[in-house]
């Protein structure tokens, strides 16, 4: 940038920060209730400082027309399937990355390139029972979107997040922003908690299923518990496919892992393996199970496991050589690596405390120096219902509190002072949230690199914080300013349902294209039908190629027309059109929208994307651009011409 530029860009902000610094005093005077009131030190003077820095705040959380937001936030969306790409500290909603779901849209589930990777990752049993109903899809319940790491922070080359509702494990590419594997994750089911590998890089990615099921699971046994089996999987990152799997005790909900590449660990309630709820909450303690990731990798080295559905899974009930299980107060849901490397928090749920274990004692504990217990170096109670925590860069750590509908900043060293005897309290500050935390995020967070000025708590209702839509209402992603001692609220920003969990990455890390390269490998089988059809892609045919009653066209896209504005094909045909769009300006996107036969996708600048279907209404049907592309976008079109077979 130059000066000029540089007292452009200062000026403009200024001007513009006027403007936002009203508006975020507006905005707070409907949060001072919840904000402001639970401040714990209380008096006229102190609210009224806190309502100053909370606009100083907004001012610099506000985000002008034109200018860019500092990070990326990338949110799951629960039963949505999608994930969702988000500006910070705008809170702007930027796109949408389809993964688990149907998309209109990109044509996401109607493109064969989309339905490769819908489709080929599936155990085979899926594939059975999706072709008898005749089609590729499952929506799924996405939970927990995570970059990829190289030495203890984001690299920006994938995104990796689970799918619950039906056991699978996506790969979307950051260059594309698309999802190029999704595996379905055999002899497990309801994949919840999943993390990637921080160290030396991601690596593997580790992967709770949450549900006990029956192994095998064939319809025999229901009541017996004792058949019931749980297992943790790591799933080759780079490979896309499950590098092993351990059997364990209990059900296994969040997972998380260390610093140091040696350690992963996961939450585990219902240690009584019952099948219900009376019986899963009866115990005071579960389990944090340590896995010993060396002595695992090791038990595959020498065949210490059994294989199963072509997976090597070794046995790390209590008691075995891999694992560890360490007592925690009733049912712990969220598990969290602090940025120091070091402190493991892991959240109470049904107990108000957090346990914080010290990750440099498990060499120890693995060596049998000393007891599960003694991993354990603090234990703060913080309120009802603590979920999640999230970290900044100065060693304080922020816990969702559900139940209570808070946020407690805490801090880990007097937490550790305060469980030594010391008289200190570690917590710091509540703050109301509106309402009912589950995760929680800061920037940088879940890496070494964590920094302390965003937190988003992503709160499950929103009730009366937006006009109302109806039965059904947005959630609540509430953002806070933690530059300062106190955390205060600057934005509410709805969401539909449900995004369960999100990261805030840096924007130099993630560096997207803006046009595709021809070859990428995604329309990798378009490619060999044009090589075997002697066309070329992005020259397209002048007519349909046919090979008995399959029937292939190749056009190309250049705004505002299709090389090919008129084809013809016979009913009952099975024809696949493929299209590639040879502009190369950025932001040119073409789509092809058949009407009549439920057909709509994207092509990207200098992308290929294909489409195979059955012919089976006669008549004329017009195709048409739906992406606006030019000046005669609306031109933009032709004509398929299905004769009846009797012709
Ligand atoms: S879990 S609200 Cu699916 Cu992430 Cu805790
Ligand atoms: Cu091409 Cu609109």
């Amino acid at each position: 940038m130059t000066d000029n530029n540089d007292r452009f860009a200062l000026s403009r902000r200024g001007l513009l920060g006027g403007t936002a610094k009203a508006a975020a005093f507006a905005g707070l005077g409907a949060a001072a209730g919840l904000g402001v009131g639970a401040l714990r030190s209380g008096t006229a003077t102190n609210a009224l400082v806190g309502e100053a820095k909370a606009a100083e705040a907004g001012a610099k959380g506000a985000v002008a027309p034109g200018d860019l937001d500092d990070y990326y936030g990338f949110w799951s969306s629960g039963q949505s399937g999608e994930i969702r790409i988000f500006g910070v500290p705008s809170m702007r909603e930027l796109i949408r990355i389809p993964v688990f779901n149907y998309c209109g849209a990109t044509g996401w589930g109607v493109t064969n390139e989309s339905r490769k990777i819908l489709t080929e990752g599936l155990q085979p049993e899926t594939r059975k029972f999706l072709e008898s109903r005749g089609g590729i899809f499952l929506n799924g319940d996405a939970h927990h979107p995570h970059m990829s790491f190289t030495d203890g922070t984001y690299d920006g080359r994938y995104i990796f997040i689970n799918d619950k509702a039906n056991s699978r494990i996506a790969r979307i590419r950051c260059d594309i922003m698309r999802t190029d594997r999704i595996i379905e994750i055999p002899n497990a089911c309801d994949m919840h908690g999943m993390r990637p590998q921080k160290y030396p890089r991601t690596g593997y990615i580790f992967v709770n299923q949450e549900h006990r099921i029956p192994m095998p699971n064939d319809g025999k046994i229901l009541d017996d518990a004792t058949q019931y089996r749980c297992v943790f999987t790591a799933v080759d990152g780079d490979e896309m496919k499950v590098a092993w799997q351990v059997l364990v005790d209990g059900n296994l909900d969040n997972t998380d892992c260390d610093y140091q590449g040696k350690y992963a660990f996961s939450t585990c309630y219902n240690s009584e393996e019952a099948t219900d709820l009376a019986g899963m909450s009866e115990r005071e303690q579960d389990w944090v199970v340590i896995f010993n990731i060396a002595r695992i990798e090791e038990a595959v080295r020498n065949g210490d496991y059994q294989e199963m559905s072509g997976v090597p899974v070794v046995d790390g009930r209590n008691g075995s050589p891999y694992t560890r299980y360490v007592p925690i107060p009733n049912s712990p849901h969220g598990i969290n690596t602090a940025p120091d490397g070091n402190h493991v928090v892991v959240n109470g749920k049904l107990s108000p405390t957090v346990s914080v274990l010290d990750v440099r004692r498990f060499d120890d504990l693995f060596d049998d120096k000393i007891q599960p217990r003694d991993v354990v170096v603090a234990e703060p109670e913080l309120g009802l219902g603590p979920l999640h925590t999230a970290f900044d860069g100065n060693g304080n750590a922020y816990t969702t509190l559900f139940i209570d509908s808070q946020v407690v900043k805490w801090n880990i060293e007097q937490a550790r002072k305060a469980f030594d005897g010391d008289q200190v309290d570690p917590i710091l500050q509540k703050v109301d949230v509106a309402y009912q935390p589950g995760h929680n995020s800061t920037v940088m967070g879940e890496t070494k690199e964590a920094e302390s000025n965003w937190l988003i708590s992503l709160n499950k209702f929103s009730k009366d914080r937006f006009l109302n839509t109806g039965p059904l209402k947005p959630e609540n992603d509430q953002l806070f300013d933690i530059s300062g001692d106190q955390m205060t609220l600057v934005h509410d920003g709805p969401t539909f349902a449900e995004p369960h969990d999100c990261i805030i990455v840096r924007r130099d890390i993630v560096n997207p294209v803006s046009t595709y390269s021809r070859d990428d490998p995604m329309w990798e089988e378009a490619r060999q039908w044009a090589e075997k059809d002697g066309v070329v892609l992005e020259d397209g045919a002048p007519e349909p190629i046919r090979d008995g009653n399959k029937v292939r066209v190749y056009m190309f896209s250049v705004a505002p027309t299709f090389s090919l504005t008129e084809f013809t094909v016979k009913e009952g045909d099975e024809v696949t059109i493929f299209i590639t769009n040879i502009d190369d300006i950025e932001d040119l996107t073409h789509g092809f929208t058949l009407t009549g036969y439920g057909i709509a996708f994207e092509i990207g600048p200098q992308a290929t994307a294909s489409v195979t279907f059955t012919a089976d209404k006669p008549g004329v049907h017009w195709y048409y651009c739906q992406y606006f592309c030019h000046a005669l976008h609306m031109e933009m079109r032709g004509r398929m011409l299905v004769e009846p077979r009797s012709a």
